[in-house]
């Protein structure tokens, strides 16, 4: 480290937690028993010493004069947060009885909720997956941010497979498409940077004018959920030009034909029509795309929240092997490494434990509806329990006038572990003080690299609070589940978790292991797919096509008439998701949630910048400032995101607008499809109280 170590000092290797693509590796410096640095590893690759805003205050989160550091029972109304403390034993046993009586009647009445609040393999799914597999809960459908992508990338390469990061800094162009690197994929974007000292190109593909648009050469402005469209213009062009590696796509590319006489109805004047773009933007990035050896793509999840972003994923996908760019290894694709992982997810989950049982599944994507329901021979027994961890679903999950409601339902009974009061906490019968990153024991993957990592516990947990798996394997001893499973404790699951394939003693002396892989992946085909070719169409595989949005004037001009704006939801740089909101030095920075809109769009409302804003549809209402700083484009806004709806505006975040309805692919929310309209608050023509 640059800094030095003091005597009292101790430096202790963590990995950041958190749901982005970079997952740093840490140093933690500990002074007496408690933490009074992090910072990013100067040794890991794509670290480099440098770590967000965000993570290097991360022991302020941890020791935030708010931490939950007790479990608390509720004493209030559903919603109000008013809970008094009790010990440990009173909770797990009214928690034990209640889950264990729920279950007697149909196991499958109850739901885990879970998602990524941590990444870890060992606080994230192992000893709360084997609890409800016991148990016979109903499944949950991890699908709230990439199960779109993932699913397209399956069906496309085989896996979440592409690019290493690092080799993006060798690249001639590259195309940031659907991605804000600088706020969300930072580690990347010091490649980028390489690159474009070396001389390369570098074209972001966006609705929004970002900070990351901002420093690239070009930034291409397409409405939001046509990359489908846009790239079905560009395989037009290069099907035009002859700028096609006939011999790659020959080899290595199943069912090219298809798509072939797809692309040729998609001039470049069709598609500049759909993405709200010029016929010569189209063609300028396909002759460059064509022209620059070796061309990158950093494609994110921000494309694939619409309708039709499955599709779109694969018809990106497509491009590197028609221009044969996966020759060289600066060339292709990335949107996750997370399948290069040799993860052991049955040892660690246990699905054995169902036994002959085979649960519903229930989509975390549409809980508002879920918890609405009532019983029915299709859906199964209606939901009687929720126990949510790592996740803060009243504020991120879509749709939120429904999901409140259904964590208000008073015949539900609800368990959340947590480090705050966030606002599904706010709905608990229960809530359970869960260690932060700084206090347990975790192993981690990535989906922008390709290192594993450890965490080890720098300090003690504080208070009375447990990590994730303590929680689960105390709720299994009360519930008398004598499984040896369960006594597994956390260096066990951490050393189960890639089994033989990364040594764990590796993992404790060095921080993290480089997983080895070939430098240029699909250099000759490859794909983990059976025929080793990139599958444009094959058996059960159909030919990716342009998919308008669920709420679009293409798709429902009726609507569009009555919300004629585009909202896309984004987060705000110094938020992780819901997560941060509540660390104050961070909302400050952020100052207050915003709704960036066009000048064009403003003036004919009365909207100046700085108004207090109310965002609406059918659905629901959102509350905010209005922000004309130059990074909307017409007919699209941008409601920054995830604030939790008590520390916003009214008690409302941006999921007041958003509905249910899925993606294409992966059954996935489609959270960029959604239009509203936009009222000056002082103009309104509702009273306001
Ligand atoms: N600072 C910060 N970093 C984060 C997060 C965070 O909340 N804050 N969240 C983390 C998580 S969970 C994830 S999944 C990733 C998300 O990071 P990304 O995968 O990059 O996805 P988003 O941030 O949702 O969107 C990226 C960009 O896509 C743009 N976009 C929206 N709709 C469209 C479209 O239809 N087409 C195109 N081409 N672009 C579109 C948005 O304007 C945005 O600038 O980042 C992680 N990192
Ligand atoms: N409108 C709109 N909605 C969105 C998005 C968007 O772009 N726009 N993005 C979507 C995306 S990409 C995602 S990934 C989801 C994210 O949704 P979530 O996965 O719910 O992410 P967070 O909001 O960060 O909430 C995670 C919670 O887990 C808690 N937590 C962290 N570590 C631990 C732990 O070790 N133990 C326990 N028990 N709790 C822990 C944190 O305190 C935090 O409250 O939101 C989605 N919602
Ligand atoms: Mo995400």
């Amino acid at each position: 480290m640059s800094s030095t170590v003091r005597e009292t000092e101790r430096v202790v290797r963590g990995a950041c937690p958190h749901d982005c693509p970079d997952t740093c590796a840490l140093r933690i410096t500990v002074e007496g028993d408690r933490v009074t640095r992090v910072q990013g590893d100067p040794d890991h690759p794509t670290t480099h010493g440098a770590l967000c805003t965000k993570v290097s205050r991360y022991a302020e989160r941890t020791y935030h004069a708010e931490r939950v550091l007790h479990p608390l029972k509720r004493v209030g109304p559903k919603g109000r947060g008013e809970f008094v403390r009790v010990g440990w034993d009173e909770a797990l046993a009214d928690i034990a009885g209640r889950l264990a009586a729920i279950a007697a009647r149909d196991p499958e009445a109850v739901v885990p909720y879970s998602y990524a609040g941590t990444m870890g393999l060992v606080q994230g799914e192992s000893m709360a997956q084997r609890f409800f597999h016991r148990l016979g809960a109903s499944l949950l459908d991890r699908t709230i941010c990439a199960s779109a992508g993932a699913e397209a990338l399956t069906q496309s390469y085989g896996g979440k497979v592409g690019m290493h990061v690092e080799h993006f800094a060798e690249a001639r162009l590259i195309l940031i498409w659907g991605s804000n690197s600088i706020a969300s994929n930072l580690h990347f974007w010091t490649y980028a940077q390489q690159a474009k000292r070396n001389g390369a190109r570098l074209i972001c593909i966006d609705p929004r004018r970002t900070e990351t648009a901002d420093k690239c050469h070009q930034h291409i402005a397409l409405r939001p959920g046509t990359d489908g469209a846009l790239a079905l213009g560009l395989v037009h062009e290069l099907i035009r030009d002859d700028a096609l590696d006939h011999d790659y796509i020959e080899r290595y590319v199943e069912g090219w034909p298809a798509l072939r006489d797809k692309a040729l109805a998609w001039t470049p004047e069709r598609a500049a029509e759909v993405c709200g773009l010029t016929p010569d933007e189209v063609r300028g990035l396909a002759r460059d795309y064509a022209a620059a050896k070796p061309a990158a793509i950093r494609l994110n999840y921000g494309m694939q929240r619409v309708r039709g972003g499955g599709n779109a994923v694969r018809l990106i996908a497509t491009l590197p092997c028609l221009v044969g760019a996966w020759r060289h290894r600066a060339g292709g694709l990335l949107l996750s490494s997370s399948g290069w992982y040799p993860i052991a997810h049955a040892a660690l989950q246990r699905p054995d434990l169902l036994g002959a049982r085979r649960p519903r599944t229930i989509n975390m994507s549409t809980i508002g509806d879920e918890l609405l329901r009532e019983a029915s021979p299709a859906f199964g027994p209606r939901i009687e329990a929720l126990v949510v961890y790592n996740s803060n679903p009243v504020a991120v999950a879509p749709e939120s006038p429904k999901v409140v409601r259904g964590f208000a339902r008073e015949d539900l009974f609800t368990v959340v572990l947590e480090h705050f009061l966030t606002d599904t906490a706010d709905h608990a019968d229960y809530v359970l003080p869960a260690t932060t990153q700084l206090e347990h024991l975790d192993v981690h993957r990535s989906y922008g690299h390709t290192s594993v990592l450890i965490n080890e516990a720098a300090v003690a947990p504080l208070g009375e609070a447990l990590p994730n798996t303590e929680i689960f394997r105390r709720l299994a001893a009360r519930m008398g589940y004598g499984d040896a499973c369960f006594a597994d404790d956390d260096e066990a699951l951490a050393r189960q978790a890639f089994g033989e394939r990364v040594r764990f003693e590796d993992l404790r002396e060095r921080g993290w292991v480089q997983l080895p892989l070939p430098e240029a992946p699909f250099a000759q085909g490859g794909f983990p797919t059976p025929s080793g070719r990139c599958r444009v169409e094959a058996p059960g595989i159909a030919c990716p096509d342009f998919l308008p949005n669920h709420e679009s004037a293409l798709s429902t001009p009726e609507l569009a008439a009555r919300y004629p704006l585009a909202m896309i939801s984004p987060p705000a740089r110094n938020f992780l998701n819901s997560s941060f909101v509540n660390v104050k030095s961070l909302r400050d920075i952020e100052g207050e949630p915003l709704l960036e809109i066009h000048a064009d769009d403003a003036a004919p409302r009365g909207i100046v910048d700085g108004a207090l804003v109310r965002v609406f549809n059918d659905r629901g209402e959102y509350f905010c400032k209005a922000s004309l700083g130059g990074r909307a484009r017409p007919g699209v806004v941008n409601g920054l995101g995830i604030w939790w709806r008590k520390l916003g505006l009214r008690g409302s975040n941006v999921n007041e607008l958003t509905h249910q309805r899925l993606t294409d692919l992966g059954r996935a929310p489609s959270f960029y499809d959604c239009l509203v309209d936009v009222h000056s608050v002082a103009a309104s023509p509702r009273p306001l109280g």
